[in-house]
């Protein structure tokens, strides 16, 4: 299998970790610029959006939780929703609003330049982000050991992305649930790993509150493949050299 994504897109960061914590070790990344229209992604992906899952068989999958959802058909255990598969789906929801709300904000400044941020549109994302945040703060998704739920995945997403594009936001809330249940979770390879990092970062929040960003991941760059079934040869395809590219959500 091939993942192509960027090294900042949380939905690339949802796909990947959900791939790894199924224990799919067959696949080979690529990282790809989606706004540079690159062919291997119009190809893959018609919407031209990372993340997008070439399978083994020839079929292009995208959208991140669709490819959750295949993940999930495909090779049920270890699941990822859950023992209250409802309440996963309805977390995961909070947080995608968030990330969408995040990665919208991002792509109005490029539309329109970082005033975007106090539009009227801009002000009801950034609602939308704070409100999801605060929601999930109040009722985290619950963690005790091995592969985490997807809601758990979605809102630590959630959580490092924000942090990474709004570094320092006065109107970022205070999750201290959130931040204890990313610090359980902090030794999971999956998710050191596959920290945002890279493409182009905005300035810091204009209302700064004065406290540094969040160190970068001691641990170096992610792994470029990984096998998911050992029965299968590893992939021939080379994983490509990091994208150059800025211009990315
Ligand atoms: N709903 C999609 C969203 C994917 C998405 O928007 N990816 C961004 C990167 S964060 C992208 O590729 N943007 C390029 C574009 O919008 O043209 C998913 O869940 O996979």
């Amino acid at each position: 299998m091939k993942l192509l994504l960027n090294t900042t897109s949380p939905y690339a960061r949802i796909a990947r970790i959900a791939l790894e914590e199924k224990g799919c070790t067959d696949v080979v990344t690529e990282v790809v610029d989606p706004w540079a229209d690159d062919p291997r992604l119009l190809e893959a992906n018609t919407a031209a959006r990372v993340p997008a899952l070439l399978t083994d068989d020839g079929q292009r999958l995208t959208e991140s939780l669709l490819i959750v959802l295949w993940l999930e058909s495909e090779r049920p255990s270890p699941s990822l929703l859950g023992a209250d598969k409802t309440a996963t789906i309805a977390r995961a929801g909070v947080a995608m609003g968030v990330i969408d709300a995040a990665v919208h904000t991002l792509i109005g400044r490029k539309i329109t330049d970082a005033s975007f941020d106090e539009s009227p549109v801009g002000l009801r994302r950034r609602r939308s982000i704070v409100q999801g945040l605060r929601r999930l703060e109040a009722d985290p998704p619950a963690y005790v050991s091995g592969p985490p739920d997807l809601g758990v995945i979605a809102t630590l997403v959630a959580l490092d992305y924000v942090r990474f594009r709004f570094a320092n936001a006065t109107w970022m809330p205070a999750v201290p649930r959130l931040d204890q249940l990313a610090a359980r979770l902090a030794p999971r390879a999956a998710f050191e790993r596959r920290r945002p990092r890279g493409g182009r970062r905005p300035a810091p929040d204009r209302r700064a509150r004065g406290t540094p960003p969040r160190a970068k991941s001691p641990r170096g760059p992610p792994s470029s493949s990984a096998r998911c079934d050992a029965s299968r040869p590893p992939s021939r395809s080379s994983p490509r050299p990091m994208s150059t590219a800025t211009a990315t959500a």
